[in-house]
């Protein structure tokens, strides 16, 4: 199974280190395409690579994927955009998000309903949630 992670890189990366734990756990279920999101020196790393470069090839993975996993819990227009192209192409689409946080989830993510949120306070609850939700994925 080929997984999309969709986290926040220019919108905020105070959550890296959790993304890093979150695609841990993916990896047990299949193939991430996008363990980019988690690396702390992504920046220094795509310095070479256009904005047009990423674009086009984050968006041929995630055309690719059989299952979507965003972290929405540090806004970002990037993750925004894409759930907006998942939904377009039907992906079954989990989002997680922390409650607690300062900045309440978008009503876009919220209010779609062809889109799973499950709100968490931290790892350990997350290990359940990604089975289930990747599970249901193969069927
Ligand atoms: O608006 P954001 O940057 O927060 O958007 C984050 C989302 O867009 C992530 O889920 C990624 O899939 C995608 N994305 C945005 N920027 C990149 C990137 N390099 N490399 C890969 N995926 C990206 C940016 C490096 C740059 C800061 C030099």
């Amino acid at each position: 199974m080929d997984i999309y992670f969709a986290g926040s890189i220019r919108g905020g990366r105070s959550d890296v280190d959790l993304y890093a734990q979150i695609i841990d756990l993916l990896e047990r279920h299949g193939e991430v395409l996008t363990e980019h999101v988690a690396e702390p020196d992504l920046e220094t790393q795509e310095a070479d690579v256009s904005d047009e470069e990423i674009h086009d090839r984050d968006l041929a993975w995630l055309r690719r994927a059989d299952a979507v996993v965003a972290e929405v819990t540090v806004p970002s227009l990037g993750v925004g955009y894409e759930l907006g192209r998942a939904v377009a192409w039907e992906k079954p689409i989990l989002c997680l998000y922390r409650p607690a946080a300062e900045q309440d989830l978008s009503a876009m993510v919220r209010g779609c309903d062809t889109l799973t949120v499950a709100e968490y306070d931290g790892l350990s609850s997350l290990e359940s949630v990604l089975g289930s939700f990747l599970d249901d994925c193969r069927r």
